[in-house]
């Protein structure tokens, strides 16, 4: 039987790769995101391989996320087995006192609130047929906290402490719940943190980032492992990085 995804945050960087990673593998996919334009010019690339579905809302949006993925999915795409969380951005990197309000908004109502309303929208499916697998992309930012990520790495503990709170009152229904929490990725994702600022074309060079695809086979690996093999929590960092702080470049 074809499993099926939903990956939130499909349209860039890990969330896209994941999808071209399972199309590889055939699972049918749900990929989500705000780039309508995006949702379909992947589509299209991968359903060649799989069958499609796109579905877009604001993970911001409580009633959007509810009502799409209750009354917007097909028959053939309603039962998800697999639940990629992995929208979510940082923006800004400012010290704490100097910290933008609305970036703090932003990165608590996406990286957090949202990846809460995709899950409670998607867990009942799963507590009834008593299986599922949900993945939520943390961060090395929700292991430590370095200068100025405050309010990112804060939300990105705190995906850390809902996935622990998700595997424990999930663990009666046989639901595997990891966390994939990766070092630096080459991605957009700088340039949302920056705001298109120049800054962003710094962030990746010197060395070799991690790339989108490296993190989608981790999560491959992790949702084909058998069913008694449940990867909890995995820290990943390319291998010039040590921790937050310590990235060794060339000069
Ligand atoms: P990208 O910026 O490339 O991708 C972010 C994705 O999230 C996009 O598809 C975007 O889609 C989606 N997204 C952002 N905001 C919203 C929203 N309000 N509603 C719905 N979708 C949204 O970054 P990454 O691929 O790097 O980031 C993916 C995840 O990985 C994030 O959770 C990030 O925190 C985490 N991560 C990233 C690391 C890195 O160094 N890059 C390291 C560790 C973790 P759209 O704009 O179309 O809505
Ligand atoms: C992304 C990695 O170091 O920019 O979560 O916080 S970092």
């Amino acid at each position: 039987m074809k499993q099926t995804a939903l990956i939130t945050g499909a349209t860039s960087g890990i969330g896209r790769a994941t999808a071209h990673e399972f199309a590889k593998h055939g699972i049918n996919l749900i990929l989500c995101g705000r780039r309508q334009e995006r949702l379909e010019t992947i589509q299209k690339a991968l359903e060649r391989h799989t069958n499609v579905h796109i579905l877009n809302f604001d993970v911001r949006d409580k009633t959007a996320v509810f009502k799409t993925i209750q009354n917007n999915l097909p028959e053939a795409f309603k039962t998800i087995d697999i639940l990629i969380n992995n929208a979510g951005n940082a923006h800004g990197l400012d010290p704490i006192q100097d910290g933008n309000i609305d970036d703090w908004d932003a990165m608590l109502d996406i990286n957090v609130k949202g990846l809460l309303y995709v899950s409670k929208a998607i867990i009942p499916q799963m507590t009834k047929r008593g299986s599922g697998h949900i993945i939520n992309i943390g961060s090395s930012a929700g292991k430590e906290v370095y200068p100025k990520g405050n309010v990112y790495c804060a939300s990105k503990h705190a995906v850390l402490a809902i996935t622990d709170g998700m595997r424990i009152d999930l663990n009666p229904y046989g639901i595997k719940v990891t966390a994939i929490n990766p070092g630096l990725v080459e991605t957009e994702f700088s340039k949302v943190r920056f705001k298109g600022d120049a800054v962003a074309d710094n962030v990746y060079k010197g060395y070799k980032a991690l790339q989108p695809e490296d993190i989608a086979e981790i999560i491959q690996f992790a949702i084909s492992r058998p069913a008694h093999v449940n990867i909890a929590d995995l820290l990943v960092f390319p291998t010039a990085q040590a921790n937050s702080v310590t990235v060794k470049k060339d000069v």
